[in-house]
């Protein structure tokens, strides 16, 4: 049912903007209710949403927001070259706290972080949280400035507060091989 997972996805962003054109198409489904009232309602009930989704199906391909962080990418010196889950830095500066998960499903298995790459801000706190999946992983700094315990149960926690701006790389001690790596890059 591809179809349906259509539907949610565009539900949200056709609303608003194809409302008045799917009054005209929900006319044939017999709920009563003339046009002109269906537009003033905001398209809360199941059937006009419904035809709604469908009347934008066509012409519904705007789902642009997936640009996060563009720009000028860090040079990571082919550290996530067999990351299959990295995906761009994701942008938290500004943030006190920042959490990562452990655990991630990447690289053949639950072998990633979530997110690979996090940029972040002087005296950013980062809270990489286990989700107890894909056995024991640690997070284990290249440079050896911090590394925690090996865990596997969900919920265990390890954090390191970053004052310095630089890039700091880290991987999975059991699993680096397979791609778990990530970075923070303080800026
Ligand atoms: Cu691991």
């Amino acid at each position: 049912m591809t179809r349906d997972t259509n539907l949610t996805r565009r539900r949200f962003t056709a609303l608003t903007a194809t409302a008045a054109l799917s009054t005209a198409l929900a006319g044939c489904s017999g709920s009563g209710g003339d046009a002109a009232n269906a537009a003033e309602a905001d398209g809360g009930d199941a059937t006009t949403a419904e035809s709604t989704a469908e009347s934008t199906t066509e012409s519904g391909e705007t789902t642009g927001a997936d640009s996060g962080s563009g720009g000028s990418a860090p040079q990571f010196d082919g550290w996530f070259d067999n990351v299959d889950n990295y995906d761009g830095v994701a942008d938290e500066t500004g943030s006190s706290t920042v959490t990562v998960t452990v655990g991630a499903e990447a690289n053949g298995g639950a072998f990633g972080y979530g997110p690979a790459a996090v940029r972040v801000s002087p005296g950013t706190t980062v809270v990489w949280e286990w989700n107890g999946k894909g056995g024991s992983h640690d997070v284990a700094a290249a440079d050896g400035g911090f590394e925690s315990e090996l865990a596997g149960s969900s919920g265990h926690t390890f954090e390191h507060t970053f004052e310095e701006t630089g890039t700091y790389r880290y991987a999975c001690t059991p699993h680096e091989t397979l791609g778990m790596k990530g970075a923070v890059v303080v800026e």
